[in-house]
């Protein structure tokens, strides 16, 4: 089998990428290895940054997004029992789209099988072959048979824990990484949200995030050290945190219900230099991994693959090779800004266990100055509703 770009991984940043290019006529196969049920069965991002949403606009795909998702205007930090508002709207001229990233992923799925895309679920044992020569190509394994595509370039998109970033020689590669010493364990519960917009709480007991999917669909987190399992957390034991971490006129009409989906997620802050080996090009989780807390993860896999698309454009339709050379330092540029952003969100908003009261204070301060500064507020807006491409 030959393929023009064989892409690892059907999660949004793959399918994303099949979806564009074959809108440009250019062949995809999607190697994914999980079934389609796991891969939609994953809970995690929920705000689009205003590019992403133009974007999967562009892919076709923004049609549900559009009659479902809810633009938001604003963001709530909070902290010593009141709320700080930042107008992104006001300050930036720009929103955000709060849309699951579940949906995301199903509207991808439904856009490649409605433009018979090639996705192929179940393929194990994933391997990259002779990607700096003129022969690339994929193996893998599915119902005990071995398969092989030869391919013109490969896209790794196969997350923090595919084998793409692996196929970069270790002497080539360069890690960044710092793990954060605690994690958010989140829930999903059928009851309305607390709030209009988003609340990011700082506390001295830990950091809450309240979010939402839809009017009757909310989304919460609550920071927890590493050594928490999720069965430590009863529905009850996590409210009654929720409650204790946010301004108490929210806490009063908080609605609380059965849970329906909780797990705890790890943090970090990763990033792989660089992003492109030979024929193969990096996107998404493969490349970088941000803590959650300023809701960059999928918005960096988007402008990932904004960048990757006008390159294998630019290739097949003008012979045009500057993107592809270009590719990897362009979307490092914009991976780091957002590395710095939640990253300093994150030292922000959260309980570190080393920090004392004097950190504290510093996050308490830090909030004082948002809270009275146009400046601060608009820094932060700016990052928040993303950098432009
Ligand atoms: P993904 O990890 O989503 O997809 C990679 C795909 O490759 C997967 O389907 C995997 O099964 C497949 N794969 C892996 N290895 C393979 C192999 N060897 N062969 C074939 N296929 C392989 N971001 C936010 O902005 N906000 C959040 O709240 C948020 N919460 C998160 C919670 C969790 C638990 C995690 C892990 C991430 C979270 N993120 C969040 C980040 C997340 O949204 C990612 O940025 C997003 O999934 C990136 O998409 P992909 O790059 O497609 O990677
Ligand atoms: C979510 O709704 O899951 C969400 C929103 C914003 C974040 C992180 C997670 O920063």
């Amino acid at each position: 089998m030959h393929t023009q770009v064989c892409i690892i991984g059907g999660g949004p940043s793959g399918l994303l990428l099949s979806q564009l290019l074959h809108r440009e006529g250019i062949e995809t196969v999607v190697l994914e290895r999980r079934s389609r049920d796991h891969v939609l069965g994953r809970i995690r991002a929920g705000v689009l940054e205003w590019g992403t949403v133009d974007l999967l606009r562009a892919a076709g795909v923004g049609e549900r997004m559009d009659a479902e998702g809810f633009v938001h205007d604003g963001t709530l930090l909070a902290a010593q029992n009141r709320t700080i508002r930042i107008d992104f709207r006001r300050l930036t001229g720009k929103s955000v789209m709060v849309y699951g990233q579940t949906e995301v992923t199903a509207d991808l799925y439904a856009a490649r099988d409605a433009a018979g895309g090639c996705v192929i679920h179940g393929a194990e044992d994933v391997a990259l072959h002779d990607l700096d020569g003129d022969g690339a190509h994929v193996t893998y394994r599915r119902d005990g048979q071995e398969h092989r595509i030869a391919c013109d370039f490969v896209a790794g998109c196969d997350g923090f824990h595919g084998v793409s970033r692996q196929a970069i020689p270790a002497s080539v590669r360069r890690e960044f990484e710092r793990v954060y010493p605690f994690g958010w364990l989140g829930v999903l519960s059928r009851t309305a949200p607390v709030e209009d917009e988003l609340i990011y709480a700082n506390h001295e007991r830990g950091f809450a995030l309240c979010s939402m999917r839809n009017a009757r669909l909310a989304r919460y987190y609550v920071q927890v050290p590493l050594s928490d399992k999720v069965e430590d957390w009863s529905d009850d034991a996590f409210w009654t945190e929720l409650k204790r971490r946010i301004p108490a006129e929210a806490a009063d009409r908080l609605e609380t219900g059965p849970t329906i989906e909780k797990s705890i997620a790890p943090l970090r802050s990763f990033v792989c230099e660089p992003m492109r080996w030979g024929r193969l090009f990096l996107a998404g989780d493969a490349a970088h991994i941000v803590p959650p807390t300023g809701a960059k993860g999928l918005n960096l896999a988007a402008s990932d693959i904004f960048y990757l698309w006008h390159a294998l454009r630019d290739h097949y339709r003008d012979g045009d090779a500057a993107g592809l050379e270009g590719y990897s330092a362009r979307a490092l540029a914009r991976v780091w800004k957002s590395e710095r952003f939640s990253w300093s969100m994150t030292n922000l908003l959260h309980r570190f266990p080393d920090q004392g009261d004097f950190g504290q204070r510093m996050q308490e301060s830090e909030l004082d100055y948002l809270e009275s500064s146009e400046a601060a507020q608009t820094a932060l807006a700016e990052n928040y509703v993303g950098l432009p491409y």
